[in-house]
C-alpha cells in the first residue's frame, strides 16, 4: 500500500517555506508527522498532567474560539494558567498551519481547541462514539455541507508514552467499499431531524454519506480487522497533521494529547479535486449539497 504517513524533520513550529509535496499529501489525505517537534510545557504546567484536570462532569477540556475554557476542574487561578497553556498551543498550531498551507490563510474558521488528559485504553464506550475503531470523521448534529476537517495533535505525554493510532486506507478506497451499503439519503429525514433539533441545521446528502461511512466503518468489526492499516505509535514530543475527516484513523492507547481543530471551505484547498465532497460526488454521479 501506498505510505498513509509522512514523516518531517522540522523541528520549529514555523516551516522555513511551504512545500507542494507535503502540501499535496496532506490534502490526498496522508497524515504529516514531526517527530521533532515538541510542545514545551512550562514547569508550572506539568501539574496539568493529571486526568484530575477534567471536571469528572464534562467529556472533554475545551479552550473554544471565544477563548472561553470549559471542563475544566481546579480553581479560578488554575483554570486561567490551563486557559494559557491551551491558548499557547493554539498559537503554535497556527503558526504551523500558515506556514505549511499559507493559501488556506484567511480561509479556516477556528474551531475549539481541545486537551485530552484521559488515558485511552481505559476508556469504554458504545461502537459509535469508539475511536478505537478505524473511521473518518464525521459529525452527526452538525452538519458541514462538505467543509474539511483540518487537525493538529501533539503528544504531551511526560513518561515518554506515545500515542498509539491505526492509520488505514485512502479514503476513496474506504468509499468505493461503503458507498454501495450506503443507506440512502432521504431528505425528509434530513427534515424530521432539523425539526426534532437533532441537527443544527439540515443534513445533506454528503454529511449523510460521510456518517453512512463513519457507522459503516466502525460497526463492521471483519473491516476493521482485514483493511489495510499500519500501527503508528506519535511519539511523546511529537506533533502530527492530517484532515481527519479524510484519513481514515483509530487511537489505540495513550495519554495526555492536544488537539486543534480548523475548517476549511473544500474550495478554498490547494486542490479542491482532492476532497472527499468531490471524491464522494464524482463516486455518486450527482451533486450532494
Ligand atoms: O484521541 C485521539 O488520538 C484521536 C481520536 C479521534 O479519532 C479524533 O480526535 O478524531
Ligand atoms: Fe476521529
Amino acid at each position: 500500500m501506498e505510505q498513509q504517513i509522512i514523516e518531517n524533520p522540522l523541528s520549529s513550529w514555523q516551516a522555513p517555506a511551504p512545500n507542494p509535496e507535503w502540501i499535496a499529501a496532506l490534502e490526498a489525505g496522508k497524515v504529516l508527522y514531526f517527530p521533532n517537534m515538541a510542545f514545551e510545557l512550562l514547569p508550572s504546567e506539568r501539574a496539568f498532567l493529571t486526568p484530575a484536570a477534567r471536571d469528572p462532569k464534562a467529556r472533554n477540556i475545551s479552550l473554544d474560539a471565544a477563548g472561553h475554557l470549559k471542563g475544566a476542574a481546579g480553581d479560578t487561578a488554575a483554570q486561567i494558567a490551563l486557559a494559557l497553556m491551551i491558548g499557547r498551543f493554539r498559537e503554535q498550531a497556527l503558526a504551523l498551519i500558515d506556514s505549511l498551507l499559507p493559501d488556506y490563510k484567511n480561509n479556516l474558521r477556528l474551531a475549539p481547541t481541545s486537551y485530552r488528559p484521559m488515558q485511552v485504553e481505559s476508556r469504554s464506550q458504545s461502537w459509535r462514539a469508539d475511536d478505537k475503531r478505524l473511521h473518518v470523521d464525521a459529525f452527526p448534529s452538525r452538519p458541514n455541507y462538505g467543509e474539511r476537517i483540518l487537525r493538529v495533535f501533539t503528544n504531551i505525554n511526560p513518561d515518554g508514552v506515545p500515542r498509539v493510532w491505526r492509520v488505514g486506507e485512502p479514503f476513496e478506497t474506504v468509499a468505493r467499499q461503503f458507498l454501495p451499503r450506503a443507506k440512502p439519503y432521504k431528505r425528509w429525514q434530513a427534515k424530521l431531524l432539523h425539526a426534532l433539533k437533532i441537527t443544527k441545521s439540515l443534513r445533506s446528502e454528503y454529511d449523510h454519506l460521510m456518517l453512512q461511512l463513519h457507522d459503516g466503518m466502525k460497526s463492521d468489526l471483519d473491516y476493521q480487522a482485514r483493511a489495510q492499516q499500519v500501527p503508528m505509535p506519535f511519539a511523546a514530543g511529537s506533533v502530527w497533521v492530517c484532515f481527519s475527516d479524510q484519513a481514515s484513523h483509530a487511537v489505540m492507547s495513550g495519554q495526555y494529547m492536544l488537539e486543534q481543530t480548523l475548517h476549511l471551505p473544500p474550495e478554498k484547498q490547494y486542490n479542491p479535486t482532492a476532497s472527499p465532497l468531490a471524491i464522494l460526488t464524482r463516486l455518486s454521479g450527482h451533486p450532494l449539497i
